[in-house]
């Protein structure tokens, strides 16, 4: 490619009556937001261990009441993107957030979309639209865009989950805001009681519709359970993976963000191929090795981590004898939807 032009190479005079006018020539800017083959990528791979962590919400339980905070949370930031912008990748928010027993966090509801995946503890729920939903560990509970929610701790003892949103997107473009509400009225029924069986859903009868999210909670068990049964059915199946889907289209759960469940077979490497969107991986049980580019991190449990687009990831289950699990959370629906999603091998 040649050389374009550089500002610097203009009359002083000449970029003084474009800048006043609000004019900018596009030549010297034109790499930069067009570079060859790849794109630039802000989104620099990052470890967050949870044993940094812990102690660090857990004296944010001390330091900071409810009342001040509505949310205990610490944001997982990408040094890349700057820390104040509290972005892991251009569309993911990821925050550790914590809940004391007794407490309340209350009702809101907000244009991004936001999901929690359950660290530790037990007693919490969260309410999304009038339904209770236990928070046990490894669940996925699901806040989808405008939905009412609050979250309760009526158990002993201290209760941790990773919360995944579409923020920097939509505050990218200008649609982020949020608005507060009363406690909630709790309704009758849970969708991950009615839809608890695969491929059989309830019958739409009398409803006036679907719902557009009729599944709010993924419980973990199973999960879990559908990954052991996949990798026993399918033994020479080296991906081991399960897709987070609304039950009644099939499709993924949320309009923006993807999320999956990975199991790694004992003393298993798997090598992800190079795809255009950032990945999120989050170990749920086991130890798992991560390669990126020049980078390599140790997962431990509830430890979490962030790959730039357009590159491979390997991944290595430390331990031969125990299969290991990991939450996943990319950008992959988005990018079918801007047409852009690439698998570049
Ligand atoms: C939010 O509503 C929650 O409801 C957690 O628990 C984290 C981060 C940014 C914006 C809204 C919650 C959030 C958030």
């Amino acid at each position: 490619m040649h050389e374009l032009g550089r500002l610097e190479d203009l009359p002083q005079d000449y970029r003084d009556d474009l800048a006043r006018l609000n004019r900018v020539p596009l030549g010297p800017n034109l790499r930069a937001v067009l570079p060859p083959k790849v794109p630039s990528r802000n989104t620099r791979p990052t470890h967050w261990p949870y044993a940094t962590l812990k102690p660090l919400l857990m004296r944010a339980g001390e330091l900071t009441p409810m009342h001040k905070a509505e949310r205990r949370v610490l944001v997982l930031a990408n040094p890349g993107h700057g820390l104040e912008n509290m972005k892991a990748s251009p569309a993911m928010y990821l925050g550790m957030q914590l809940l004391l027993p007794g407490e309340w966090a209350p009702a809101h509801r907000h244009t991004p979309n936001a999901v929690r995946m359950i660290v530790e503890g037990r007693g919490a729920t969260t309410t999304v639209n009038g339904e209770k939903c236990p928070m046990e560990r490894g669940d996925l509970i699901l806040t989808p865009t405008g939905q009412w929610h609050e979250h309760e701790h009526t158990g002993t003892d201290p209760v941790v989950w990773l919360d995944v949103l579409d923020l920097p997107l939509m505050y990218y473009a200008e649609v982020s805001y949020a608005v507060e509400g009363q406690r909630q009225d709790v309704g009758q029924g849970r969708g991950d009681e009615v839809y608890a069986r695969g491929g059989i859903v309830p019958t739409p009868y009398f409803e006036r519709g679907r719902a557009d999210y009729p599944m709010l909670r993924y419980p973990w068990q199973e999960a879990r359970a559908a990954l052991v049964s996949l990798a026993q059915s399918q033994p020479d199946q080296a991906c081991v993976q399960v897709t987070y889907v609304n039950p009644d289209t099939g499709r993924d759960v949320q309009n923006n963000l993807g999320y999956y469940a990975l199991m790694l077979r004992p003393g298993q490497t798997l090598r992800l191929p190079a795809r255009s969107p950032s990945q999120v991986f989050h170990a749920i049980e086991g130890q798992v090795d991560v390669a990126v580019t020049e980078h390599r991190f140790t997962l431990a449990e509830a430890d979490t981590c962030c790959t730039p687009g357009y590159e491979a990831v390997t991944l290595n289950n430390r331990s031969a004898t125990e299969p290991a699990f990991l939450f996943i959370a990319d950008e992959s629906p988005l990018h079918h939807k801007l047409g852009v999603y690439e698998v570049r091998g």
